[in-house]
């Protein structure tokens, strides 16, 4: 019947679809984006035949632990999400995946086994609420408390790019242009407010010396007077280059966003910067919350549902900052629709999130749901229907499998170093400090 308690919410099924989504040549400190970047969908269906989405990172790591859990998932209840962390740790052990770090020094801070769990855990948890938001008939902000907004503000993720991918490379065209130099930048920005109403910016740099992206800024800035600027080098540079660039753009910075690595080297510069550090490098775990807020090392963490693990633990996070006067928004990394609607779903519920939230999504010009995510005016509505509110389309998810499929693995795994290449033999992904 109705009633939610005599509903069935066991678990039944659980489908993994590993995708490619085309990306456009965006560069960063590392390199730039593949034209193919790797994403996981996660279905969970019920006994009653309900189905849940998330989604999540789409490397090999990550697939290898999505499948064992996938298979753990089946006969349990849609509501026990506090068990998936368990299960996901029991998940690792069998797979001998504890190591201790696995990448340092990527973009998203040191990456350790622990994290990698975490992100995986978070497509299931997505997918689980969407199924019990489903199945109950209540939107996802309903079952974490309710929404405090009825809509998202997100910026504009301007990017430096390449026109195109290089010569010879199989890719998805693109209608954005080339930005690389502070002309370009402002065009980008143009359009990114033409197409989609944001009213807030950040600048991707890390890539030219601090002078030039120094230099895009004030751009900026003057084209858009008064508007929130933020610029994240991604930890390219020295504390007294940050300083530099801090004593430049304190101005006109809402924020400085990882601007060094690690806690001591971001706290001597906040200390000194005379503009908020904001970081989604420096603070990524619970584990490193301590050192860095008792440090003043960072004024605002990015939050970012994937890492955290799943949109409760963001709330965790959220209400961890609120207790230290810390602000929360939001990081982004390539993603599709189904997660900028769990990011949307719980961003609405976070208390006082005073910026605008980052995201990738307007660069993806491919999407497995059958309707695009609409900004207006920069926001997401908060959607009421029950679940994410979103639907999958089965066409262009096997579409972007079979692309997944027909890959000879050179794209499975995201690494910008390698693309860059592609146009660049000798590139190497610079050591940091870089500047
Ligand atoms: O996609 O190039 C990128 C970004 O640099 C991304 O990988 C970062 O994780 O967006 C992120 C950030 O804010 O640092
Ligand atoms: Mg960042």
């Amino acid at each position: 019947g109705d009633d939610p308690v005599s509903r069935d919410l066991t678990i039944i099924d659980v489908r993994l679809t590993p995708i490619l989504v085309a990306d456009p040549p965006l560069l960063n400190t590392q390199g730039v984006h593949q034209p193919y970047t790797p994403r996981l969908i996660v279905e969970v269906v019920t006994a009653e035949g309900i189905t849940g989405v998330g989604e999540t990172y789409g490397d090999t790591t990550y697939l290898d632990l999505a499948r064992p859990l996938a298979e753990k998932l089946k006969g349990r209840q849609l509501t026990a999400l506090n068990g998936l962390f368990t299960l996901a740790d029991r998940v690792a052990v069998d797979a001998s995946q504890v190591s201790d770090a696995v990448d340092v020094g990527g973009l998203r801070g040191v990456q350790t086994a622990d994290k990698l769990r975490l992100s995986v855990v978070s497509g299931f948890e997505v997918a689980c609420l969407d199924a019990l938001g489903k199945a109950l008939g209540l939107p996802v902000h309903a079952l974490l408390g309710g929404r405090l907004r009825d809509a998202v503000e997100y910026s504009a993720y301007l990017f430096y790019k390449w026109e195109s991918h290089p010569e010879g490379v199989i890719c998805e065209p693109d209608d954005w242009g080339a930005a690389l130099d502070p002309e370009g930048v402002v065009a980008q920005a143009r359009r990114f407010t033409e197409r989609h109403g944001f009213t807030s910016f950040k600048l991707k740099g890390g890539v030219f010396p601090p002078e030039e992206e120094i230099a895009a800024v004030r751009a900026l800035a003057e084209a858009f007077p008064g508007h929130p600027l933020r610029l994240d080098p991604n930890g390219a540079w020295s504390v007294p280059t940050s300083l530099k660039v801090a004593e430049e753009l304190r101005d006109l910075l809402e924020y400085l966003e990882d601007p060094t690595l690690g806690t001591p080297a971001m706290a001597e510069v906040a200390a000194r910067a005379g503009v908020p550090l904001a970081t989604n490098m420096c603070v990524t775990t619970f584990a490193e919350i301590e050192e860095a807020f008792t440090r003043g090392a960072v004024q605002v963490v990015l939050s970012d549902h994937h890492y955290w693990g799943g949109l409760r633990n963001t709330q965790h996070l959220a209400a961890i900052c609120r207790t230290f006067d810390v602000g929360v928004s939001m990081h982004s990394n390539t993603h599709l629709g189904i997660s900028l609607a769990a990011m949307t779903h719980v961003a609405a519920t976070v208390p006082g999130l005073e910026h605008a939230c980052d995201t990738h999504y307007p660069w993806q010009s491919e999407d497995v749901l059958t309707e695009r995510i609409a900004f207006t005016g920069g926001r997401v509505a908060v959607s009421d229907a029950p679940g994410l509110g979103v639907e999958l389309d089965r066409d262009k998810l096997a579409f972007l499998h079979r692309r997944w499929l027909d890959d000879d693995g050179a794209l499975r795994d995201r690494d910008d170093a390698a693309a860059m290449r592609v146009a660049d033999p000798d590139w190497v992904t610079p050591a940091v400090p870089r500047w």
